[in-house]
């Protein structure tokens, strides 16, 4: 695969950058390429439905099933990352996005008076679907410490 993308890349046909790129994703699909499917796989490939409110080519953020707060939703990228105990240095870029659109859905969701993003890990971090996801709780007040 890396002979084919340097052939693109010297016939022209694909910029620095766009190499650049389809290395870091075949990187990722390489590394999580044994991990179980999770129903986060079915909502993905919309053979399961769930209220999506924004996708673009890395993420999707749908409501959560089981809303925690009046406004709840979940940020999760298209390739299967488990946990966020298992990233490493190459998935920060795609981290960093998911943040973003955090933010950016939050504040279309209208949450001006701030919110809680919440990552659980593992089972002491009561995790119970292992594909990566961002929590964004809103709408209501936020207490501390966390149950
Ligand atoms: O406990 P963690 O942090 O792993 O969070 C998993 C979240 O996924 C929980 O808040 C669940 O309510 C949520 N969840 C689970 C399912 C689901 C969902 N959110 C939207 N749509 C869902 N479908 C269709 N099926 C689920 N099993």
């Amino acid at each position: 695969a890396q002979v084919r993308l340097e052939r693109c890349f010297s016939a022209g046909k694909l910029s620095s950058d766009e190499v650049n790129k389809a290395h870091l994703a075949e990187e990722a699909i390489k590394k999580y390429r044994n991990t179980s499917p999770t129903i986060f796989s079915k909502i993905i490939d919309k053979s399961l439905p769930a209220d999506i409110i924004y996708e673009d080519d890395k993420c999707l953020v749908f409501r959560d099933i089981s809303p925690q707060a009046p406004v709840h939703f979940l940020v999760i990228p298209r390739i299967p990352i488990p946990r966020i105990s298992e990233v490493t240095e190459s998935d920060g870029q795609l981290l960093g996005h998911l943040l973003v659109v955090a933010k950016n859905t939050a504040k279309k969701e209208g949450l001006v008076e701030g919110y809680r993003i919440v990552i659980n890990d593992g089972k002491n971090g009561a995790q119970s679907v292992y594909h990566l996801h961002i929590h964004v709780l809103g709408g209501r007040q936020m207490n501390w410490p966390p149950g």
